[in-house]
Order: structure tokens, then C-alpha cells, then sequence
């Protein structure tokens, strides 16, 4: 079987590969090795419609095998559930991962805020070869914490302390995401379905 993943995060291709290399007879491929590949804008109003840019965007010049597109966040309840669909793009057009976390931080202090609480939620769209659309989600819930710490992962990894940890997901590193993250738990139940059409 060959998966093609729509995504040009490095973060969140390394996650996948980490993810799927048990996988006897899988070979990920992604967007970024096909050279005239030009991504559409993220213009969605959802994670749902993100996702499925990303997904149909690959699938319309790979479209005779499994194509996955997934649109993830961190959703922050003292901020009305900002950053949202804007995660990658908080600080700006351009925004690194650092200076995404440095505006979530200010923000977060801009007003006192007791609640601290936050979940990542992912959005995964699968394109079966024979066209058919597949929806997984995922989250994770957890906290923001008051400054960055550890250097695994990526994003907003640095801030994220997950529910019963009392470390960030950077400190925690890829084991954990692997087991816990909301991306693996939509990329759990994909691997699930596909596993149930193979018997
Ligand atoms: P692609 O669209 O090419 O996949 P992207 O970075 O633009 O890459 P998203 O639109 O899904 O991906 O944006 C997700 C942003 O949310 C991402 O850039 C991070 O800032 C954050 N994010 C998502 N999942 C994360 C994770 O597991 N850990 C930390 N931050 C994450």
C-alpha cells in the first residue's frame, strides 16, 4: 500500500513516519516529493474543510492511491478557543513555531486568566484509491503552561502540558505524542477501518 500525505510540516511528517513504520507492506510518501506540487490556501472555515483542501489538492494529481490531509490545532478555552484553525498562522502569515508560542503567551497574559485549560484536536480526511472520503478526529486535552520547556516536537509543543503530566510534550518527547497525541488517535482509527477492509 502507498500513502501519500498531504502536509509540508516537517514536525508532523517525522510523527507520521514514527507512527506508521511498523506497518509491514506501507510506504509513506508526501506532498513534497512531488516537485511541481503547489498547495491550495487553507481558506476553510473548519478543521473539516482545511483538511479536505489538503486532502483533494494531493488526490487530484495522485489519485490511484490512499491520500491522508489532516488539519490540526490548539484550541485554548480562556481564549475562546483561539488559535483554532489559526494555529500555524497566530503571529502572522509567516510565523515561526516560537513566535507562535510567544504570542500565545501574551495573550495569555493580557488579561488575568485563571483558566489555562486547552486541547489539540486533529482533523484527518482519507482518500481510498477508489475515491472514497473517510473523516477520523482526535484530541488531547491538557494546560498551557507559563513558559516553554523542552525541545522535542514541534509547534506548540513547548507549552502544552498534557492532562496527568506535569511536563510539556516537548519534555515528554515522541513516545508519548505516539501513544497519546491527538493526531495518532485519528491516525488509530484510520489504520482501524482500513485494517477492517483488508480481512
Ligand atoms: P500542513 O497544513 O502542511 O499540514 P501546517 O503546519 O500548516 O502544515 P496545520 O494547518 O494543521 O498544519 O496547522 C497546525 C498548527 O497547529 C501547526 O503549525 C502547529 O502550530 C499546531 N499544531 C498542530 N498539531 C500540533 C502538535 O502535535 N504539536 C504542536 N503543535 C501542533
Amino acid at each position: 500500500m502507498e500513502l501519500w500525505i498531504a502536509t509540508g510540516n516537517k514536525g508532523k511528517l517525522s510523527e507520521y513516519r514514527l507512527l506508521l513504520n511498523e506497518i509491514v507492506d506501507l510506504k509513506v510518501h508526501h506532498q513534497g516529493e512531488i516537485a511541481s506540487f503547489t498547495p491550495r490556501p487553507e481558506d476553510g472555515k473548519t478543521f473539516l474543510d482545511n483538511a479536505r483542501i489538503k486532502a483533494k489538492t494531493l488526490r487530484a494529481v495522485k489519485n490511484d492511491v490512499w491520500v491522508l490531509g489532516e488539519d490540526a490545532g490548539l484550541e485554548v478555552e480562556g481564549l475562546n478557543n483561539l488559535p483554532g484553525i489559526h494555529s500555524a498562522r497566530y503571529a502572522g502569515p509567516k510565523a515561526s513555531d516560537s513566535e507562535n508560542v510567544a504570542k500565545l503567551l501574551k495573550m495569555m497574559t493580557l488579561k488575568p486568566m485563571q483558566n489555562r485549560n486547552a486541547q489539540f484536536v486533529c482533523t484527518t480526511i482519507v482518500y481510498t484509491p477508489s475515491g472514497e472520503e473517510w473523516v477520523f478526529t482526535g484530541q488531547m486535552k491538557g494546560k498551557i503552561a507559563s513558559k516553554p520547556a523542552g525541545l522535542h516536537g514541534f509547534g506548540y509543543d513547548p507549552v502544552f502540558i498534557p492532562d496527568g503530566q506535569t511536563q510539556t510534550l516537548a519534555e515528554l518527547g515522541d513516545g508519548f505524542k505516539t501513544q497519546h497525541s491527538h493526531r495518532a488517535q485519528a491516525l488509530k482509527a484510520f489504520l482501524e477501518k482500513w485494517r477492517s477492509t483488508q480481512a
